[in-house]
This record gives C-alpha cells, structure tokens and sequence, in this order.
C-alpha cells in the first residue's frame, strides 16, 4: 500500500527530502503540502514549524513527523488536536554535530582564546598559562539525546563534566544531578554551562538572573536549545557587570535575531544562527520511515512523544 505524506519544509529546498523516501521507502510518496489534492485524506505529515495553516488544511491527521528533536514549534499550537501523536528525531546525525559544537566553544574559553582575540585587538604579545581539562568544570542541562553525547564527548576530551536532569541518571564519569531541588548545587560549581533542553512549561525562562547569578563569576553560557529558555537581558546585564565572562548563543527568543537587537554588538557573546546541529537527510528518513511503519503495524512509534511531559 502507498501511502501521501505532505511535507512542510522552509529551511531548504524539498526535493531531496522528497527522493530520499523514493529511494528508502518507496511506498511512502512525500509531497509538497501545497500538492496535496485530498486532504481529508491524509493521516501523516512530516514538518519542520508548521504553521497554523497547515494544520487546519489536514482535519484528519492522526500523526505528525518532526523533522527536528524539539517539537516545541508543534505542540505551542493552541488548537493542536488532543488525540494527535507527535513523533520527533532522535539524533539523526545531530549528537555529532551538537558534540563538535560544544567542544569547539569549550575550547575557546578554556584555552583562552576570548583573551586572546581581545589582546590581539590591542596588538599585545601575552601568553597565559594553560590548565588541564581536568580543572575546567562543564555543566551541561539536559542529559537526553544529544545532552548525554555532549557529556561523554567532553569526558573523551579529559574535561570535568556533570550533568542536570528530571530523572536520575548514572553516566560513567560524569557527575548527575537532577530536580529542582539540586538546580543550586550543580550550577555552584561550573566553570562553563551548556544548556540542551526542550522548551516546555518547567524550562522557559529557566535562564534568568537568578539561576546565572548562581554561577561562579567568570562563569561562561552557552546556549544551543531554545531562546526561550534565556531572558536574553539578565544575560547581557551579567556581561556587562562582569559576572559572566562570556556567552555563546545559537538560538535566540525571535529568530533570526532582528539587525537592531543589542546582542549583536555585546562584547564576549558570540552569536551562531540556529546551526548547532541540522537534522541530515538519510538518518532523518530512515527514521521517520521507521516511525511510519510502526504506525501503519499499529505498534508505538520509536519517536513518539510524551506530550503531557512537553518533550
Ligand atoms: P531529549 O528529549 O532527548 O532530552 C531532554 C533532556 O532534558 C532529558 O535529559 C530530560 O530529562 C531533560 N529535561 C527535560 N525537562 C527537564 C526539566 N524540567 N528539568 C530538568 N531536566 C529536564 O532532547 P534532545 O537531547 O534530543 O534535544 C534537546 C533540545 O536541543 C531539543 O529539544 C531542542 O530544543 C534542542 N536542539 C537544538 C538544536 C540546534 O541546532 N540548536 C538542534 C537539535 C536540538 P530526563 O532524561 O529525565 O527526561
Ligand atoms: C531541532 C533543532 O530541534 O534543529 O532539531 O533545533
């Protein structure tokens, strides 16, 4: 049996999506939603932030396929149908990505090159001692997918890692903490902190003065979940008092982050636009494939979402 999947995809053209599936799945024919000439009849659609419109057009969806982890952008609709399954990417090629993203920006603080870029504004010759990995303390929020590849990745390179979830967790060689109730603890200590969380009603705003003025000063965010999480003012005040010693942040509250918006030009925050980690085509179909499958045999879809949880 073939089945019609519309495709709603902005960040790139649609076509190779569209073979990818001709070539792994070929009974699941993906279209152009704007193609679609039946839409009462189509129960699956694949997505990437669907927009209001796009889901009123299909009355009948019984699932939705992300074509990312976070599904913050779908289950944010107010009028989104109770009984929908929301189904997201694990990895998908993402873990590797997000893990060189991450080591590459530890690195700069750690080897101090933030200093050293601002010495070499001012032409100075000044070196600075190197410490061990060992003694750089990195905190990452989120220990799932792609938190937990980060913390093993980071312990690979020697450096101190813990970690901070809702459940408990037990990762070789890396500290776990988990609940509100040890949030204080696990932020006291760090010398950088990652942040790869979902968006949901517990982590918005979760970055705000209170929680980074937890953080020893000289301390280091850097950001590649979900702008939200950040209330982007108390960070640029905690530069500016110096409390902070830097920031990284590829997502941003309103993207793509507006020309006038004063993060651009505040010093010691660099800023990347939303390319931590890209969903790659082959592992993304493959999956969605798989989860489609699962639907069509009635069985629980690999990537189902807990919807209640919001991740
Ligand atoms: P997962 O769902 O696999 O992991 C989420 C982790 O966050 C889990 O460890 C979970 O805890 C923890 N968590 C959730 N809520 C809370 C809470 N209230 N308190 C403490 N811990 C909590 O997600 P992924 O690792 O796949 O992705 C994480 C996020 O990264 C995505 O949601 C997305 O927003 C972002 N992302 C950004 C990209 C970019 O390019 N910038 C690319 C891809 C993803 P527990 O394990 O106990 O459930
Ligand atoms: C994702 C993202 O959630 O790209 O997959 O941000």
């Amino acid at each position: 049996m073939t089945i019609t999947c519309p495709i709603y995809y902005t960040a790139g053209p649609i076509q190779p999506w569209v073979d990818a599936f001709a070539r792994q799945y070929p009974h699941i024919k993906v279209v152009d939603w704007q193609h679609i000439r039946h839409p009462e009849e189509v129960r699956y659609a694949i997505v990437w932030q669907p927009t209001r419109e796009f889901l009123q057009r299909f009355p009948n969806l019984q699932a939705i396929l992300n074509l990312g982890a976070g599904v913050d952008g779908i289950l944010g609709h107010p009028q989104l149908p109770a009984n929908l399954q929301v189904i997201r990417l694990k990895d998908a090629g993402m873990a590797e990505q997000m893990n060189q993203y991450f080591a590459y920006h530890i690195m700069h603080f750690h080897r101090s090159m933030d200093t050293y870029q601002r010495q070499q504004t001012q032409q100075q010759w000044l070196p600075h001692p190197a410490t061990p990995a060992s003694n750089f303390r990195v905190g990452i929020l989120g220990l799932g997918q792609l938190g937990r590849s980060v913390a093993n990745c980071l312990v690979s390179l020697g450096y101190d890692v813990c970690g901070w979830s809702r459940s408990d967790k037990d990762i070789d060689n890396v500290q776990c903490y988990s609940g509100d109730e040890q949030l204080h603890e696990f932020l006291g200590q760090l010398d950088t902190l990652c942040c790869l969380l979902p968006l949901t009603d517990s982590t918005r705003n979760l970055l705000d003065r209170h929680t980074l003025q937890r953080l020893p000063k000289g301390a280091v965010l850097i950001n590649a979940a979900r702008g939200e999480h950040l209330i982007e003012d108390d960070l640029l005040a905690l530069l500016n008092n110096g409390h902070l010693r830097g920031a990284v942040l590829d997502t941003v509250r309103h993207e793509p982050l507006s020309p006038d918006s004063p993060l651009w030009q505040q010093p010691g925050l660099m800023i990347t636009p939303h390319c931590a980690a890209q969903s790659w085509i082959e592992p993304s179909v493959t999956q969605i494939g798989q989860n489609i499958n699962a639907l069509l045999a009635g069985t629980e879809p690999p990537g189902l979402v807990e919807r209640s949880r919001g991740y």
